[in-house]
């Protein structure tokens, strides 16, 4: 059994590679370099109908599955691992990321960094946007070790977009449960060899 990676080093990519990781099953890296529109391929479009990473093909049955929420809901069904305390928290906490923090954190990258100058207006409600979903985290962390009381899917879903941080205007001194939480993470050896899938673009960024 193992499953087949279509992958690029981007959040939503590193989600199923971290997991992956955390379970230990065996894998195949795809890489799709989305710089070069090979989303678009039309073989890959029969994985990903939606044309965008991360998607997996699951050698066991055939079924291929696109969206990372639905894959981390697969992966963690599929091994009875990462589900955290109480099922539905852990719905709460992985709904968040893929309704809110992957969406507002996705705008906040492209105008605060990769389009910076370009629209005043958007720069600030999307910085507006981070700090108030980064307090959010925040207050939840205060209350519990990880989203969904022990590490989980909610967790390897958040982390990687939190590990954007250096593109946020994060004031970390406002953020002690959140720090706590990022740090740790960051030490566990599945997620430093998920982070360098499909390739090493350099360290996780440590506040
Ligand atoms: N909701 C999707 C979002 C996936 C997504 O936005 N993937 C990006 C990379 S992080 C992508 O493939 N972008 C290529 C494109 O938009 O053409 C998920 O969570 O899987």
């Amino acid at each position: 059994m193992s499953i087949d990676l279509y992958t690029f080093a981007t959040p939503n990519g590193r989600k199923i590679s971290i997991a992956l990781e955390e379970l230990g099953l065996p894998y195949n890296v795809h890489p799709v370099h989305i710089g070069r529109d090979e989303q678009f391929a039309p073989d890959f479009l029969r994985i990903s109908p939606n044309n965008k990473i991360p998607a997996i093909v699951d050698s066991e049955n055939g079924r291929t599955m696109m969206e990372s929420g639905a894959i981390l809901l697969y992966l963690s069904d599929k091994t009875g691992q990462l589900a955290g305390d109480d099922p539905w928290v852990t719905m709460e906490w992985l709904m968040l990321q893929m309704a809110s923090v992957g969406p507002m954190l996705g705008q906040a990258n492209h105008f605060l960094h990769f389009n910076s100058g370009k629209s005043e207006y958007a720069e600030a409600r999307y910085a507006d946007e981070a700090t108030r979903l980064y307090g959010v985290l925040d207050r939840r962390l205060g209350e519990a070790a990880y989203l969904a009381g022990s590490y989980s899917i909610a967790d390897i879903a958040t982390w990687p977009w939190i590990a954007r941080w250096p593109w946020h205007r994060v004031d970390w001194d406002q953020l002690p449960n959140l720090r706590r939480w990022y740090t740790e993470i960051a030490k566990r050896p599945a997620v430093i060899a998920g982070w360098d899938v499909p390739v090493a673009t350099g360290d996780i960024p440590i506040p």
